[in-house]
């Protein structure tokens, strides 16, 4: 990563203000004198009207928010840096695709789906991953998700899933969640959802980190070349650390003890230097191969096995600075999966041609007019002119006589430019056919992907998926909806329904099940990158413990990139038998088991009872999430007295160096899956 400055964010300096230290003046730039106290006739008297700094001060205040968006109200952002890996020239002639030595400026936005603009972020759900390239040629924007297909295949479709997920309008709930019957009702009626509820239901809609989950763009695009040849394309971001997820009831206790907990990782990863990092993945299919799988490569429904198509790893973003003011760069940004540059273009999936509308139609209501673009955190890094003009909020000034082409007294500028010049050009795709409201017969197979994830997932993975569709309609009250939904999964496997139907009072079906026997290992979480670096593990001291040893532990953690904090029953400082000491970063009281990856327990000298109370709830805690467990010195007798010992992922002994070698795998392994619960 270079310490250059990206010319984005050299351009945002334009905007960015700091107000410590300067005098307080109205928007007009009067200096304020007094700021406690309102104009009134008389010390007990009416405020008058002519106090111009209370009327400006708190008509400003009474027209603050703005709508939230309709889906993804709840998001957080960040910047950074993409880096081409290697020329994309033969694919396309996009010039950040094409030219390695240039480093695109970006910019993140991670939301869930469902949920208001409050509230909590380990919800079951999809993530979304939208990021906007700041090209030379222009903005791109890559607006995606983290699960790699949609619930429906037309866009028309969209308004009534979302009231179906949305809380149910006649009482207002449930809060970002599709546990209730309006969303299992559609599911039941609308049974191309079936592979994404596969996806929804399954650990990968409880990310543990947002930089710990893959993007994908979802839909077909079209990369074309400098000689007018295109390629379909599927766009994917890969995360460095690996994909990796909480488990629910882990996920459900965090939303109460910390409901900020996935914006909370990503802003201090990014402030203590650990920038998240995704590769940028393509898979590409020759234009004259379109017919050659046995799905519609248009169908949103479905994905490319990677084993089939493999995915190309082309480049890598690095997320490395946090936005100055969320409203004015989360909440104001605005992105468009029509926002595109030459070499990139859309194709007939019909989700996509919906999605072409919807977004411009929902900025121009929710950022109040069309002049958006014109917004810091919209606006592209290179210039930009045309003949519109005027409207709310417009800043751009405008000079001279001319607004429209085609023009004399401007010599007819600003003109088109040609496609050699950089002008953007259609795809030349032949179109025929009659007006008609039908869906092709190729888009309706709804079950055969969603045996292939099932298929592919490992065995606790299946576990957690016949758990999650128990837990979701176990809150479904209609009984029919509930019965719908098992003869609906029968056909992606029986073993799924009948896992879940015992569950929720529906008899399990006998006959069912599905042909396919195909796999996609590349599906499976078990088998991603796992890795030590960035794990919080919560380390549990009480005064008197070994300074020594807890010393030459906690570097050697760090040593690995793990992050460490440490617990303890009160504030200040927790001592060492040798003098040494730690500050206490939280108590049992400020943190809980469920915000760490691991415990490390260690105990003191003289901890009393209620200290071990404490620490063995968490310790409990972390066990029943399979979490990694390590112990050494008086803790050691603790995982006895709790049964928590000689199981999978338990690390404990008195060996500074070797426990802490043990410890470090157990902790880069994530979860200890095969261990038994007590
Ligand atoms: Fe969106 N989507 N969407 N969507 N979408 C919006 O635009 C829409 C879809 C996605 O962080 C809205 O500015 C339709 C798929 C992300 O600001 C809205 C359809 C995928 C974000 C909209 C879809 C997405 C949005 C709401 C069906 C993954 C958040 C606010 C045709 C590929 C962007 C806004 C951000 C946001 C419409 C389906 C991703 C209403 C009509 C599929 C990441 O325009």
């Amino acid at each position: 990563m270079s310490n250059k400055r990206s010319r984005k964010d050299e351009q945002l300096d334009q905007f960015r203000v700091d107000d410590s230290g300067k005098h307080m003046t109205t928007n007009m730039g009067v200096k304020v004198s007094e700021d406690e106290f309102s104009l009134k006739a008389g010390e007990r008297g009416p405020t008058l009207m002519e106090d111009f700094y209370f009327r400006e001060k708190m008509t400003h205040f009474d027209h603050e928010r703005i709508p939230e968006r309709i889906v993804h109200a709840r998001g957080f952002s960040a910047h950074g840096e993409f880096q081409l890996y290697e020329s994309l020239e033969k694919y396309t002639k996009a010039d950040f695709l094409n030219d390695t030595s240039k480093t695109t400026p970006t910019f993140v936005r991670f939301s869930t789906v469902a949920g208001s603009k409050g509230s909590a972020e380990t919800v079951r759900d999809a993530r979304g991953f939208a990021t906007k390239f700041y090209t030379e040629e222009g903005n791109y924007d890559l607006v995606g998700n983290n699960i790699p297909v949609f619930f429906i295949q037309d866009a028309i479709k969209f308004p009534d899933l979302v009231h179906a997920v949305k809380p149910e309008p006649h009482n207002a709930m449930p809060q970002a969640a599709s546990a209730h019957d309006t969303f299992w009702d559609f599911v039941g009626q609308n049974q191309e959802s079936a592979h994404m509820v596969m996806w929804t239901m399954s650990d990968r809609a409880i990310p543990r980190s947002l930089r710990m989950m893959e993007g994908f763009g979802v839909h077909t695009f079209r990369l074309v070349n400098k000689e007018g040849k295109a390629h379909f394309v599927k766009f994917h971001w890969k995360p460095v650390l690996g994909t990796h997820s909480l488990v629910w009831d882990e996920a459900q206790k965090i939303n109460g003890k910390d409901p900020d907990f996935h914006r909370g990782d990503l802003y201090n990863s990014i402030e203590d230097g650990d920038y998240p990092e995704y590769e940028l993945g393509i898979q590409v299919i020759p234009e004259e191969d379109e017919f050659k799988f046995d799905f519609d490569i248009l169908d949103p429904t479905k994905l490319w096995p990677e084993e089939d198509v493999p995915v190309q790893i082309v480049g890598k973003m690095t997320l490395n600075r946090n936005v100055d003011n969320v409203f004015a760069e989360n909440e104001q940004v605005a992105y468009h999966p029509g926002n595109v540059v030459p070499g990139i273009d859309f194709t007939n999936d019909p989700l996509l041609q919906g999605r072409l509308h919807s977004y411009t139609d929902t900025q121009l209501i929710r950022l109040g007019g069309p002049n958006f673009h014109e917004l810091p955190i919209n606006r592209p890094v290179c210039p930009f002119f045309n003949n519109q003009r005027d409207g709310y909020g417009r800043q751009t000034i405008n000079k001279g006589q001319v607004s429209y082409h085609k023009n004399s007294l401007a010599k007819n500028t600003p003109a088109p430019a040609s496609e050699e010049d950089g002008g953007y050009a259609h795809y030349q795709e032949r179109v025929e056919g009659h007006k008609i409201r039908a869906r092709s017969n190729s888009f309706k197979d709804h079950f055969s992907q969603a045996t292939l994830f099932w298929n592919s997932m490992s065995d606790h993975e299946k576990e957690h998926l016949i758990n999650a569709f128990s837990f979701e309609l176990g809150k479904v009250e209609s009984e029919a909806v509930r019965e719908e939904a098992v003869k609906m999964f029968a056909n992606v496997s029986l073993e799924l329904a009948q896992g879940f139907a015992k569950n929720i009072g529906v008899t399990p079906p006998e006959s069912g099940g599905s042909d396919v026997k195909k796999s996609s290992p590349a599906l499976s979480q078990a088998n991603t990158v796992h890795k030590p670096s960035t794990r919080k593990v919560g380390v549990i001291l009480a005064n008197g413990f070994n300074g020594k040893d807890v010393t030459q532990a906690l570097k050697e953690l760090s040593s690995e990139g793990i992050m460490t904090e440490i617990i303890s029953d009160k504030q200040g400082m927790v001592q060492g038998d040798d003098g040494s000491e730690f500050k206490v970063d939280h108590t049992f009281l400020t943190t809980d088991s469920v915000l760490y990856d691991a415990l490390y327990a260690v105990g003191g000298s003289n901890e009393e009872e209620a200290f071990k109370k404490h620490a063995s709830h968490f310790l409990n805690e972390a066990f029943s999430h399979y979490k990694p467990l390590g112990a050494t010195h008086n803790a050691v007798q603790w995982l006895s007295d709790n049964k928590l010992a000689d199981h999978s992922g338990v690390v404990a002994g008195d060996d500074v160096k070797g426990f802490t070698e043990d410890f470090v795998q157990a902790v880069a392994a994530h979860r200890h899956w095969d261990r038994q619960l007590i």
